[in-house]
C-alpha cells in the first residue's frame, strides 16, 4: 500500500529556529509531495498549484464503486491514504472515472503555464498508472490534446502545443482503458491534478470593478482609482506584481457580448474553430471601456509597466457557465490577472548580471547530483539583492537531507547554504558557484565538526 506524505519544508525550518527568529518577510510557499512510486513531485506554486473546481464529471461506461463516483475528491493537493480510510469515513479522497469516464477541472487561483520541462502531474492512488487522454484549454471551449500514450502518475509536458509560454485554465482527463467486464474497479482514479509550472491568478468579477465607472462618465481615471474606493482585491493585483516580479502580466477580459447579432448569426460563425480563444480586441464596448480604466490604473498607480502587460479578450463567454454554481452567469463578465513567471531558458539566454527574480528562476527546482536528487526552493525579498533558498535532497529513500537556509547572489553567482544530514545528525555548510551556462552548481560542503567533500549539482529537466 502506498502512502502520500506531505513534507512541509517551511514548517520544518520554522520549528528549527529559536523563538522570535522569524524568517523575516520571506515566505516559502512551495510544496513537495510523494508520488505513488515514491518520487518527489515538486510544486513551485504550492497548494494553490492544484485544480480548484469540477466543471464536469462523467462516470464511465463501466462504473467505479459508488463512493468514488464523484469529481470533487480530485480537487486540491493529494490526500489519499488508503481505501479503508475512505470507506470508514464515507469520504472519498479520489475521483474514480470508471472505464471511459472523464473529468473537467478548472484552475481558479492559478493557471497552468507551459515553461521548460513538465507542466502537469496527475496523482493516482497506489502504484497505479492508467492510460488517459489529457487536454488543456484556456477558455473551456477550445481544447488541445496533449498527445497519445499519456498516463496518470507521470510528468506531462505541454511542450509548446499552445505556443511558447502559453497559459491554460482548464484540464480534461478522459480514461482510455478498455471496458473489462471482470474489472471490479475500472478506469483511472484521480487523487489530484497539479500544475508543475503554475502562474498565480487573481480573478475579479466585472461588477466588483464598478468603482471605476466614474471614468466612463468622463472624469479622469486617476480620480476613480485614487484612494480608499479601490477595493483591496484590485490593489492585490499591483501588490502581487510587486512581490512576485513576474515576467509578464496577462489580463484576460471575459464578456458576454450583448449584441443579439452575435448569437443569431449563421451556423458557420458558431463553428468551434471560430469560437473561443483570445482576441486582441472586443466587440463589447463596456468591456473595452473598463479595460481601458483597468490598464490605466495598472500602469499608473499600480506601477506595472505597460510593456509587460498583455491584454486578451474573450467575447461570448456565456457557454462557459457551470450551471450548479449560484450566480455563475456573473462570472461571464470578469477580469483574470495571470502572473506569468520567467522562462528559465530565456533567462539563461540573457547575458549580463541577472536580476534577483531571474536568478530565482534559474536556481529554483530539481537538480541531479552524486548525492541524490536535490530540490531547491527560492524566495525573493523585494528589499534583498540575493535569492533566499531552502530545500531538500535524498541520498536514498532513507537518507533525507535538509537545506535549512541559504542565499544565491546574482552579482557573484555564489550559493551558500546551511545543510542538515538528518540520518547522521550532522550539520554543515555548502558553497557552490553557478556555471556560465547556468546548468551546474559546482562546489563542496563541510561539516561543522568533521566531514565534507565535493558536490556537483546538474540541472534536471
Ligand atoms: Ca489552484
Ligand atoms: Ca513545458
Ligand atoms: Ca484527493
Amino acid at each position: 500500500m502506498g502512502t502520500f506524505k506531505t513534507f512541509a519544508v517551511a514548517a520544518t525550518v520554522v520549528t528549527a529556529l529559536a523563538a522570535g527568529e522569524a524568517i523575516a518577510s520571506e515566505s516559502f510557499n512551495q510544496r513537495i509531495y510523494d508520488s505513488a512510486k515514491h518520487t518527489r513531485i515538486y510544486f513551485r506554486g504550492g497548494t494553490a498549484a492544484f485544480a480548484d473546481e469540477v466543471v464536469e464529471y462523467k462516470g464511465g461506461k463501466k462504473k467505479t464503486p459508488h463512493l468514488w463516483e464523484t469529481g470533487d475528491p480530485a480537487l486540491g493537493p493529494p490526500n489519499f491514504k488508503d481505501f479503508e480510510a475512505d470507506r470508514l469515513a464515507r469520504t472519498p479522497t479520489f475521483s474514480g472515472l470508471g472505464a471511459a469516464g472523464s473529468i473537467t477541472l478548472r484552475f481558479v487561483d492559478n493557471a497552468i503555464v507551459d515553461l521548460p520541462g513538465a507542466d502537469l502531474y496527475i496523482f493516482e492512488p497506489l502504484e497505479n498508472s492508467s492510460p488517459v487522454k489529457v487536454e488543456v484549454s484556456r477558455d473551456g471551449r477550445s481544447w488541445i490534446d496533449l498527445g497519445p500514450d499519456l498516463t496518470t502518475a507521470s510528468e506531462i509536458d505541454i511542450a509548446g502545443k499552445g505556443g511558447k509560454n502559453a497559459v491554460f485554465n482548464f484540464v480534461r482527463i478522459t480514461d482510455q482503458s478498455n471496458v473489462d467486464p471482470a474489472d471490479q474497479w475500472p478506469g483511472a482514479d484521480i487523487d489530484a491534478v497539479g500544475a508543475l509550472n503554475s502562474a498565480t491568478k487573481i480573478s475579479l468579477l466585472d461588477h466588483d470593478l464598478c468603482f471605476m465607472d466614474t471614468n466612463t462618465k468622463g472624469k479622469k481615471a486617476e480620480s476613480a482609482t485614487d484612494g480608499a474606493s479601490v477595493p483591496d482585491t484590485f490593489k492585490a493585483v499591483a501588490e502581487t506584481f510587486a512581490s512576485e516580479r513576474p515576467a509578464k502580466l496577462i489580463v484576460e477580459v471575459y464578456s458576454d457580448t450583448h449584441d443579439p447579432k452575435e448569437h443569431h448569426s449563421g451556423p458557420s460563425e458558431t463553428d468551434s474553430s471560430e469560437r473561443g480563444g483570445p482576441a486582441s480586441d472586443t466587440k463589447n464596448p463596456h468591456a473595452k471601456a473598463r479595460t481601458a480604466a483597468v490598464t490605466e490604473f495598472l500602469s499608473g498607480k499600480g506601477n506595472i509597466p505597460a510593456a509587460r502587460t498583455q491584454i486578451d479578450y474573450f467575447d461570448d463567454a456565456r457557454s462557459m457557465a457551470r450551471r450548479d454554481v449560484p450566480k455563475e452567469h456573473e462570472r461571464d463578465n470578469r477580469f483574470e490577472f495571470i502572473f506569468v513567471p520567467y522562462d528559465r531558458n530565456t533567462v539563461i539566454g540573457d547575458k549580463g548580471t541577472l536580476r534577483v527574480e531571474q536568478a530565482a528562476t534559474i536556481i529554483d527546482g530539481k537538480w541531479d547530483s552524486d548525492q541524490g536528487e536535490v530540490i531547491l526552493m527560492t524566495s525573493q525579498d523585494p528589499a534583498s539583492k540575493t535569492v533566499s533558498i531552502q530545500g531538500e535532497w535524498h541520498e536514498n529513500p532513507a537518507r533525507k537531507g535538509i537545506v535549512q537556509s541559504g542565499t544565491f547572489d546574482p552579482q557573484t553567482n555564489m550559493m551558500n547554504v546551511s545543510l542538515y544530514r538528518t540520518w547522521s545528525n550532522v550539520r554543515g555548510n555548502g558553497e557552490f558557484k553557478l556555471s556560465y551556462d547556468s546548468a551546474r552548481l559546482k562546489g563542496s560542503w563541510k561539516g561543522e565538526v568533521n566531514g565534507g567533500g565535493d558536490w556537483l549539482l546538474i540541472r534536471k529537466e
